[in-house]
This record gives C-alpha cells, sequence and structure tokens, in this order.
C-alpha cells in the first residue's frame, strides 16, 4: 500500500464541543481540516495498529467524502480495518468508532457537518481524550492517507485491499435484532397489529426511515402510513432534523389533530434523539426518562431492575423521585453523553437521559431514539404516582458571542448573594455554577452551567451551547414541581410563567440582545 504524508498547518477551532468537533460544510471542506482532525485524533489513541475501527455516519450531505478519507488515512494509519455502519462499536467488540453526523442540526453545502470519536466501550470519548485531540490539532504538522481508488460504499460484505478490510454491513437487520434482544416482539406486534395502538412515527427525512420501516411496519405490524418522512435525505429536506414541537410539526399538527392516533414519535437526523407524543399530549424528554425508569423492570432486558440511573444537570428532577421510591441512585452529570460512559462501564447505571431528547441504556452507550420509542408507556398514570416536573427549555441562538459571556458574567457575579433571597412564592435554596467529580475516573469538569434551586423544588438552569455552529446559544432550562394531579394538564407556559419572568431577572437575555422571545421553546 503507499502511503503520502502531507505537510499540513494546524487550525486553531478544531475544539470537540457537548459531542465532538461540529462545524458548517464549508468550513469541513477547507484543505486538509477533516484530515487534520482525524489524524489529530489517531495520534492521541494508543496502540492502533492493527485494530478494527467502526466509522459510521447520518448519511448526511458530505458523509461520503469524508468516508473516502478516512478509509484512506485508516489504512495510513495502521489500522487493521473498518466496519462501516453505525452503533456497532460494541456488537464487534471494535476498538472505537468514528460517526460523521451533525446530529440534529441542519445538513446540506450551507450547513453543518459533525464529527466525533466514540471509545472501544461504544460511547463518546470522555473529556481527557476530546481534550487530548484538541490539544494534538493545535500543532499537528503533517497526516497520512493510503493512494487507493474509492471504495464501492453500497456493497454489503468485505473487501480487502492490500490487507486492509472494508466490512459494509446492513445497519438495519443488526440493529433490528439487538432492539428483538431487549423488548418482547410477540406483545408488541400484538397490541400494534391489532390495532389496539394506533401510530405515527415521523423520521424527519433523516436516518431512521429504513429503520422504523423494518420494525414498526415490517416486523410489528404497523400500517405503512405510519412511517412518514422515511427516505433519507442529505439535506433532510432543507428542515432540521430535531424531534420537538416545532420541527416535527406534520407530527404534531396530527397528533393534537381530529382522530390522532394514540401514540405518535419522532428522532432526529443521526437517530439518536427522541420526541414522544400521545394523542394530544407531549410528553417532556424528562419525563419520558423518568417514565422509563418507573417501568423498566416490564422490559425484558431490565427485568431484574435498574442498578441506577443518571441525568444531565439541566434535565429536570422526575427522574430523581423514582430512583428514590425505588431506593436505587441517581447521579447528576453535565450535558452531553460523554458523562454516562463511565458511569454505564462501571454498572452503576443502567438507564440514563437528557432533558433534549436524548434516552438510552447500557445497550449502545449512546442515546438511542427507536429504542427509546419502542420502551414507551404510559404517561398520566405516571405523573399521578410521582408527581409531575413542569418543564420546559427557552433556547436564543446565535447571540453575539461578546454578549453571551457577559451574560455569564453577570449570573457568576450574583452567585454569592442570591441563596436565600424571596420572590413572591419563590425562595432560592441554592445557586452555583455546576462542577461535576466523576467518581469512576476522578476527573473534574468545571463551569457546567448556572443552577438556581428553589425551596419548592423548582430550578432555573442556565448555560451555553456547545453544539452550536453560529454565535452563542443561551438555553435556560425552567423547571416547576407540580404535586396536584389536578394541575398536570395546564400549559406550560403558563405554569412556569413566573420562573420566565425571575430567569429574565437573573439573565437579561432579552434586555441585553433586545430580543422579545426565545428562538426555539421545546
Ligand atoms: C445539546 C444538548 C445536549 C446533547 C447535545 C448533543 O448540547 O443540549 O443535551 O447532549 O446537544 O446531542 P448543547 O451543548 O448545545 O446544549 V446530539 O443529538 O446533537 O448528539
Ligand atoms: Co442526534
Amino acid at each position: 500500500m503507499q502511503i503520502e504524508t502531507i505537510t499540513t498547518q494546524p487550525y486553531n477551532d478544531q475544539n470537540p464541543g457537548t459531542s465532538g468537533l461540529r462545524k458548517k460544510v464549508k468550513v469541513f471542506q477547507q484543505s486538509g481540516y477533516l484530515e487534520n482532525f482525524v489524524q489529530s485524533i489517531f495520534d492521541s489513541l494508543e496502540d492502533i495498529t492493527g485494530k478494527t475501527l467502526v466509522l459510521g455516519g447520518d448519511g448526511r450531505y458530505f458523509n461520503r467524502v469524508a468516508i473516502q478519507i478516512i478509509i484512506k488515512m485508516a489504512a495510513a494509519n495502521g489500522f487493521g480495518g473498518l466496519i462501516i455502519g453505525p452503533h456497532l462499536i460494541r456488537k464487534y467488540q471494535a476498538f472505537g468508532g468514528l460517526i460523521l453526523s451533525a446530529s440534529h442540526n441542519p445538513g446540506g453545502p450551507d450547513e453543518d457537518f459533525g464529527i466525533k470519536y466514540n471509545a472501544g466501550n461504544g460511547g463518546p470519548a470522555p473529556e481527557k481524550d476530546t481534550n487530548a485531540f484538541y490539544a494534538r490539532s493545535q500543532v499537528i504538522d503533517s497526516y497520512k492517507i493510503a493512494v487507493m481508488d474509492d471504495v464501492d460504499l453500497d456493497s454489503i460484505g468485505t473487501q480487502n485491499i492490500d490487507g486492509f478490510n472494508i466490512t459494509i454491513i446492513d445497519p438495519v437487520s443488526d440493529y433490528a435484532e439487538l432492539m428483538q434482544s431487549i423488548f418482547d416482539f410477540n406483545l408488541l406486534k400484538q397490541s400494534i397489529s391489532s390495532g389496539y395502538i394506533t401510530l405515527l412515527f415521523d423520521a424527519m427525512s433523516a436516518i431512521t426511515g429504513p429503520y422504523a420501516k423494518r420494525i414498526l411496519v415490517d416486523m410489528l405490524g404497523a400500517s405503512p402510513e405510519s412511517v412518514i418522512n422515511a427516505e433519507p435525505l442529505e439535506d433532510f429536506g432543507g428542515h432540521h432534523p430535531d424531534p420537538n414541537l416545532a420541527h416535527a410539526h406534520e407530527l404534531a399538527e396530527r397528533m393534537f389533530g381530529d382522530n390522532a392516533p394514540v401514540f405518535g414519535a419522532a428522532s432526529d437526523g443521526d437517530g439518536d434523539r427522541n420526541m414522544i407524543t400521545g394523542s394530544h399530549i407531549f410528553v417532556t424528554p424528562s419525563d419520558s426518562l423518568a417514565i422509563m425508569a418507573a417501568n423498566a423492570h416490564l422490559i425484558p432486558a431490565y427485568t431484574k431492575g435498574l442498578s441506577g440511573v443518571a441525568r444531565s444537570m439541566p434535565t429536570s428532577q422526575a427522574v430523581d423521585r423514582v430512583a428514590a421510591s425505588y431506593n436505587i441512585p441517581c447521579y447528576e452529570t453535565p450535558t452531553g453523553w460523554k458523562f454516562f460512559g463511565n458511569l454505564l462501564d462501571a454498572g452503576k447505571i443502567t438507564l440514563c437521559g437528557e432533558e433534549s431528547f436524548g434516552t438510552g441504556s447500557n445497550h449502545v452507550r449512546e442515546k438511542d431514539g427507536l429504542w427509546a420509542i419502542l420502551f414507551w408507556l404510559i404517561v398520566h398514570e405516571h405523573w399521578q404516582k410521582f408527581g409531575r416536573d413542569i418543564y420546559c427549555r427557552h433556547d436564543y441562538e446565535a447571540v453575539e458571542t461578546p454578549i453571551a459571556n457577559a451574560i455569564v458574567e453577570h449570573l457568576r457575579e450574583q452567585l454569592p448573594e442570591l441563596a436565600g433571597k424571596t420572590f413572591g412564592e419563590y425562595t432560592i435554596k441554592f445557586a452555583d455554577e455546576f462542577s461535576y467529580h466523576d467518581s469512576i475516573d476522578g476527573s473534574i469538569s468545571k463551569n457546567q452551567g448556572v443552577r438556581v434551586g428553589f425551596t419548592n423544588g423548582s430550578r432555573i438552569v442556565f448555560r451555553l451551547s456547545g453544539t452550536g455552529t453560529v454565535g452563542a446559544t443561551l438555553r435556560i432550562y425552567l423547571e416547576k414541581f407540580e404535586p396536584d394531579a389536578t394541575k398536570h394538564d395546564q400549559d406550560a407556559q403558563v405554569a412556569l410563567a413566573d420562573l420566565i419572568e425571575l430567569a429574565e431577572q437573573f439573565c437579561q437575555v432579552k434586555q441585553r440582545t433586545g430580543r422579545t422571545e426565545p428562538n426555539v421553546i421545546t
């Protein structure tokens, strides 16, 4: 195999955020940009020679170009082979994997692309690794690439090129097999094919269309019309493949319209996020996690119960109450899936999730949209038993970076004086900046968001997004605990109005940006 070493210069902006390196496609198209980052990862990993790497992607624009480049670089850097297909690191006991995705961000030549490294446990690389990739990217001066023809990505099977194995697998069959090992497909089939549960799934023109057709329609007997926007498109039809009520509007209209199906769901660009709705009802992801935790023992893979659960800090505390009631530990981690990995590996938790439409378990060590959708159970009963955390998130997108930084600085300055202060019915119990001590590897992650907690269990959290590609995104997470079942159906924006006002008082985002409302409410 002929290998070339290409001289290059570092780019200074390759810091992986919450979920890998995410930039505009145009940024990735700069000469050597993708190559530098991939080489930085390879240089930071130890003992790669002869190992097998998984390469997966969400099929968005630029995936195919990037895959060809990475195949040649993996061969040149001494890997033994590549398996092309998603979510398979654990199944094939691979060394690790590269995932080409910008998740729920829009796709196409003028939109977003991303790349992240997942370790041998299947989950996203921990912070110590992502820091090492970044450090290396700032000094890199060359990368290695093999001289070879492009590989045919559409023929399933193994090809051997000068001793380097490239295996392309049918990801849908693999995934369906995994789901059959977790759920009782016979039982699900009875409820669905009999029409007892009518359903609607919105694949948002992203990767899950073929999976949903195979599992929901072919295997579980749902009608073919139950899967909408099922054909994956490189630009997601020009939409944000983000499963929330704003972006999955076709689903939202049907679920809140006449003759709505019993159950509705959607997933994102790479299939790891999920949105759960019922007829005329929306289940927040925080509730979804709590409900899953409360009902997990009903599912074959979790009959023995959960060893523990974890949620990201801004996620509502609904799951905490379930954990307390079942007497299992509940961990609070910073935003991002890389923080769940150690806990899953150590067997401390079985289930975890985030407010941003992500839930997962030890089966892939990533959040998993379709898996969560198969898991779903009745909501009202759950709220009656555990009370409800009325919850929502307000996003202010593309805020000028200096303004966003000033908002955070201003919040920080107020923290020492806030505890004990009272605003109407809300008295502040604690106000701090969240930092996380990983009890498994001892690492400490600072500045993970500002929290203001109230004595009545309510909370406001402020943090800057780590996945945006334009300016800064301020996220405000609002949460109010409502034990009274008669008030569970009220509109979240109304129930949270006082907290929304308080949030503005603390952070002044409207005043400082001149905006009157958030861009997105989820
Ligand atoms: C957002 C979410 C976070 C999630 C991350 C990656 O990050 O808030 O919960 O883990 O996206 O999800 P941020 O830093 O913008 O708040 V995905 O589906 O993009 O892999
Ligand atoms: Co995603």
